[in-house]
C-alpha cells in the first residue's frame, strides 16, 4: 500500500506533512520533521525581517482542539532560504515549502524576489490568511486584495506557487474566490487556516486563554474538520483541474486524512495534533491511513481521492 503523492510535478513518498506554524519555526523543529516519517516540511510563515510575535501566554490547547494568536513570530525570509538550500543539498530530489507572507502587496512581491534570487527549487506557499496581527484584516477574505496580489505575483513569478486560504463559510463565496482563483496558474490552494478570532474561555479562572487581542485567536484541531472538509470538497468541484488542492484541518486519526483525500485533497497537512503529539505523530497517521486504505482494498490514494459520494 502506497501513500505516495504529487504536487506540482514533484513527487513525494508519503501525503502528509506538517502545516504552515507547527514544527517548523527553528533549524532544530525542521530537523525533527525531516527524520520524522513526513513527506516533508513548510517553514513557518515568513516575513521580510524577523519577529518577534505577540505576547505570551499565545497558544494554548483546548479539549476539542487549540487557540492561538502567535502574531508571525519568525526568523525571516533569509534563515528559511538558508535552511532549505541546506537541506536541498543534503537530500537531492526531495522538494520542500517555504511559507511567505508581507504585509502587503510590496512586501510579497519583495519575498517572492528574495526567493527567485536564492537558490531554492521548491514550492512557494503564500499565506493570505494570517488572523492575529492586530489592526490587520485577512486577506483571503477581501477578495479584491486577493486579485490585486494574483496579479503581480504571476506577474513576477512562474516557479511553482500555491496559497493558503482562510475558511469560508458560504457556497457563494466558494463561488466567488473559486472564479479568481482559476485565472491565475496556481499550482494549488491550501484550505484550511485556523477559523479566525475564535475565543475560548477559562470558565474556572473566569478568564480568557491566551494574551493577544484580549483573547481572541486562531481556532485548530477537532473544532475545525468539518470546515475544513467542506473547503476541501467545494473547492475541488469548482477549481481548474490543473489547480491542486492541500487539505489542512482538524486531522487527528488515519481516518481524518482519509475523509480529507476522500474530498479531493492531495497532499494533507496537520498542525494541532503535531503541537500536541510531537513528529511521531507522521508515523501513526501514516500506519493508521494504511490500515483504512487495506480494510477497503485500496492500494494508492488515487483510487480514491475526490470520490465522494452525495446522496
Ligand atoms: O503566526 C500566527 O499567529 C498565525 C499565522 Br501567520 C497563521 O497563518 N495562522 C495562525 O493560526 N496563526
Amino acid at each position: 500500500i502506497s501513500t505516495r503523492t504529487h504536487i506540482a510535478g514533484f513527487n513525494f513518498d508519503n501525503c502528509i506533512m506538517n502545516a504552515a506554524g507547527v514544527y517548523d519555526y527553528s533549524a532544530e523543529e525542521l530537523d525533527a520533521v525531516q527524520q520524522s516519517a513526513a513527506a516533508t516540511f513548510v517553514t513557518k510563515s515568513a516575513t521580510l525581517v524577523p519577529r518577534e510575535g505577540n505576547p505570551e501566554p499565545r497558544y494554548c490547547n483546548t479539549p476539542y482542539g487549540s487557540i492561538n494568536s502567535m502574531g508571525l513570530p519568525n526568523f525571516g525570509l533569509a534563515y528559511y532560504l538558508d535552511y532549505v538550500s541546506a537541506a536541498q543539498r543534503q537530500v537531492p530530489g526531495k522538494t520542500y515549502f517555504v511559507s511567505l507572507t508581507g504585509f502587503n502587496v510590496e512586501e510579497d512581491i519583495a519575498l517572492l524576489r528574495q526567493v527567485q534570487a536564492s537558490d531554492f527549487e521548491g514550492i512557494v506557499e503564500l499565506n493570505l490568511s494570517c488572523p492575529n496581527v492586530p489592526g490587520k484584516p485577512q486577506t483571503g477574505y477581501d477578495f479584491e486584495a486577493v486579485t490585486r496580489i494574483l496579479e503581480a505575483v504571476f506577474d513576477l513569478y512562474r516557479a511553482p506557487l500555491g496559497i493558503k486560504l482562510p475558511p469560508y463559510f458560504d457556497l457563494v463565496h466558494f463561488d466567488q474566490i473559486a472564479a479568481i482563483l482559476n485565472r491565475f496558474p496556481l499550482a494549488y490552494v491550501n484550505s484550511v487556516n485556523s477559523i479566525g478570532n475564535g475565543l475560548c474561555v477559562d470558565a474556572a479562572a473566569e478568564s480568557v486563554l491566551i494574551k493577544p487581542k484580549q483573547g481572541f485567536g486562531g481556532i485548530g484541531g477537532a473544532y475545525l474538520k468539518p470546515t475544513a472538509l467542506a473547503n476541501v470538497f467545494a473547492f475541488r468541484q469548482r477549481l481548474n483541474s490543473s489547480i491542486q488542492i492541500i487539505g489542512t484541518g482538524g486531522v487527528q486519526n488515519g481516518t481524518d486524512v482519509f475523509e480529507h483525500i476522500l474530498c479531493g485533497a492531495d497532499m494533507v497537512q496537520v498542525g494541532t495534533v503535531l503541537h500536541q503529539e510531537g513528529v511521531a505523530v507522521f508515523e501513526r497517521l501514516t500506519r493508521e491511513l494504511k490500515a483504512v486504505m487495506a480494510q477497503k482494498g485500496y492500494g494508492g490514494i488515487d483510487e480514491f481521492k475526490g470520490r465522494l459520494k452525495t446522496l
